[in-house]
């Protein structure tokens, strides 16, 4: 319905800045390397496009206060932010591999920019909405969401390009389990639609998904970006990532999360995040990690849809 044909450009996302563990950057690579491109094509989309962009960090990068490398991850998410517009424009479905969560600072701008009644789906461990005087850490990945609501009061410098998009109503979080007090605070204030593991234990996954959908796109007519941190599922299946929590989504769980979102028609954008090969224990770690994420694409790009 929001695009004509099943156009899809990957955009693959090597950067690391927005937290402190290397290993991110290698992301993309692995899963290319996994044949997530023949994947697709079997399942009947054309990839116009498969390109990875390239950061490089300026010479000096001064904190901003709390937050770290905010220069990096400000000039990097916006050529992000320009490139998933500009897929968009093209008529492909953009594709974002990472990658650190801080990527969908640029992510979510270009989707929004060109989908301004957009709602975004946000699967994580983490609530990633600390704005720079919460956040407990001053890793920007813990902080996107805030940055692309314009809760970042006063905005750093550095993202002084970030236009404030998204509104409370059209946000939807599940897999929550590693929230910061700020950060409650913020869910709270705003009344935004946050369902933690708790509500997948109570409900079920099937019902928190049509809750989420029922609080962001109560009307069914708005597209979707969804954004899904590997770290949304339970580190045995997925444990080579930067900040593991225990007691996550089951791979079913979160397959099943992609594919409502396929069967809405809806989905207009994906990103899959922080996939960190560098931190499996072995190659079997590894492995599952990748081919998780891998999976999770597809069921969102209608594998399981009969
Ligand atoms: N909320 C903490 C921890 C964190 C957020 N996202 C990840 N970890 N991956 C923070 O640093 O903001
Ligand atoms: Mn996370
Ligand atoms: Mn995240």
């Amino acid at each position: 319905r929001f695009y004509e044909k099943k156009n899809v450009a990957i955009l693959g996302c090597p950067f690391n800045g927005g937290q402190a563990r290397t290993g991110v950057e290698t992301g993309p690579l692995h899963v290319l390397e996994h044949g997530l491109e023949q994947q697709l094509q079997s399942l009947d989309w054309t990839i116009t496009s498969c390109k990875n962009l390239t950061f490089v960090p300026p010479t000096s990068d001064q904190d901003e206060g709390k937050l770290k490398r905010p220069r990096f991850v400000s000039e990097s998410t916006h050529k992000v932010a320009t490139e998933v517009a500009n897929i968009i424009k093209s008529g492909a479905f953009p594709l974002t591999i990472g990658g650190d969560h801080s990527l969908a600072i640029g992510t979510v701008s270009g989707v929004f920019s060109q989908f301004p009644d957009a709602c975004l789906v946000w699967i994580d461990a983490h609530a990633d909405i600390n704005t720079p005087q919460s956040t407990p850490s001053g890793n920007i990945h813990g902080c996107p969401v805030s940055f692309v609501m314009g809760l970042a009061d006063p905005c750093p410098p550095q993202f002084a390009w970030v236009k404030p998009l998204l509104k409370a109503n059209k946000l939807a979080y599940i897999g929550l389990r590693d929230v910061d007090s700020g950060e409650r605070e913020i869910l709270k204030k705003h009344n935004i639609a946050a369902y933690s593991m708790h509500h997948v234990d109570r409900f079920g996954i099937g019902k928190v998904v049509e809750m989420a959908l029922a609080r962001v796109n109560p009307d069914g007519k708005s597209p979707i970006h969804l954004s899904l941190d590997i770290d949304a599922l339970d580190p045995e299946h997925a444990p080579a990532t930067g900040t593991p929590v225990r007691g996550g989504l089951t791979l079913r769980e979160a397959c099943y999360v992609c594919e409502a979102l396929a069967e809405t028609g809806n989905l207009v954008s994906m990103d899959i995040m922080e996939c960190n090969p560098v931190l499996g224990v072995d190659e079997r770690s590894v492995t599952s990690t990748i081919s998780a994420a891998c999976s999770l694409v597809r069921c969102a790009m209608g594998e399981t849809l009969l």
